[in-house]
């Protein structure tokens, strides 16, 4: 997308009021008639969608194409499962096969479309796990999910190319790496190999060290950019388009503003042809806008925070609190104002 037509976010709108001249986003329900084009060093204006290139605008109106069998007419709901001692709102809650099930299969009765399963902390300052404990500790899970008849997608959240391939053999279905595929040089292939969707994420330096001083010319065209080069790298591996999503990566190595420009202008994303995940369950930038030291009392404004994602055409939030997220989905799909 380093596009010197520049880049472009389509102003959704759920209105039941609708010009005659608007686009539906992506089929609907959301639409537009006017998009803003952001370049680097220039003020946002408004363009008419006649003046944004047909690959993009193609892009913004196309339906797109389903993950792991889920259709993504509406934002899908991503359960949290960290198999972790250190997960900073979770960590060791879940921590052994048993009650990591018995979680899971909560979630999904609540309302979860797929599970996430984590067996390594990737919280600011986090330590590196050994890729034998990782193992340990998410393919015991996952199999007994699939052996007890949970039928939801998996997703396995690993930055290591062999956690990826055992989980997939245990029964994972998609591929949620926080580098985007760069930190194991085994990763590109392996996904390709392994012919299951993957999720490509944004992190600026590694969690050890990615919140001491985070900085960007800015922070929305630089994410996307990556983004961008990250989905070209997966598709030369011979991972399809259609088979990326892509995430701007809230909280890892942004500030609160970074944060903010990022969840203000998450519409530009779509520019990628990829459907976009949000992760902003129970994070920092919450605590600090809320004054809430507690993350596992920021369910209120981690759905105020996805709430706005919606908004802006997400596909899927990765979240913690599943069935006060659903309910909030579900009430947020029937007012249109
Ligand atoms: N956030 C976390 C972990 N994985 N993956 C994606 N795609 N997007 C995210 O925003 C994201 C993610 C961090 O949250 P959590 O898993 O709750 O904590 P920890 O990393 O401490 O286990």
């Amino acid at each position: 997308m380093t596009d010197p037509s520049g880049y472009y976010r389509p102003m959704l709108c759920a209105d039941s009021v609708k010009p005659d001249d608007a686009l539906w986003f992506q089929g609907g329900p959301l639409w537009f008639s006017r998009c803003v084009r952001l370049d680097r060093g220039r003020a946002p204006c408004f363009v008419e969608p006649e003046q944004v290139p047909a690959d993009v605008l193609l892009r913004f109106t196309s339906r797109p194409v389903p993950i792991c069998g889920l259709a993504l007419d509406r934002t899908r709901i991503m359960g949290v499962l960290n198999v972790t001692p250190d997960s900073f709102s979770d960590g060791g809650r879940y921590d052994t096969t048993e009650r990591a099930v018995a979680h899971a299969a909560e979630m999904v009765s609540e309302g979860a479309d797929i599970l996430d399963i984590g067996g390594e902390s990737t919280r600011p300052g986090a330590d590196t796990v050994p890729a034998d404990v990782e193992i340990e500790r998410v393919v015991p899970v996952i199999e007994a999910l699939r052996s007890g008849g949970i039928t939801a997608p998996i997703s396995v959240d690993t930055r290591k190319s062999v956690v990826a391939r055992a989980a997939v053999a245990a029964g994972a279905d998609l591929l949620n790496d926080v580098t985007a595929l760069t930190y194991d040089s085994d990763s590109l292939a392996t996904a390709a190999e392994l012919e299951v969707p993957v999720c490509l994420m944004h992190a600026a330096g590694d969690p050890k060290t990615m919140q001491e001083k985070p900085s960007y010319g800015d922070v929305v065209l630089e994410v996307l950019d990556y983004l961008d080069t990250r989905v070209r790298a997966a598709e030369n591996a011979g991972i399809p388009r259609v088979r990326i999503l892509v995430d701007p990566g809230i909280g890892f190595g942004k500030t609160l503003d970074h944060n903010l420009a990022l969840l203000n202008n998450l519409a530009v994303f779509h520019g990628l042809g990829c459907p976009v995940l949000l992760g902003v369950s129970r994070k920092r930038f919450i605590g600090t806008l809320a004054d809430e030291p507690v993350a596992g009392r920021r369910a209120p404004g981690s759905i105020a925070a996805g709430l706005a994602g919606v908004r802006q055409g997400v596909q899927m939030l990765r979240v913690h609190d599943i069935s006060e997220t659903r309910q909030a989905l579900a009430v947020a799909a029937r007012l249109t104002a």
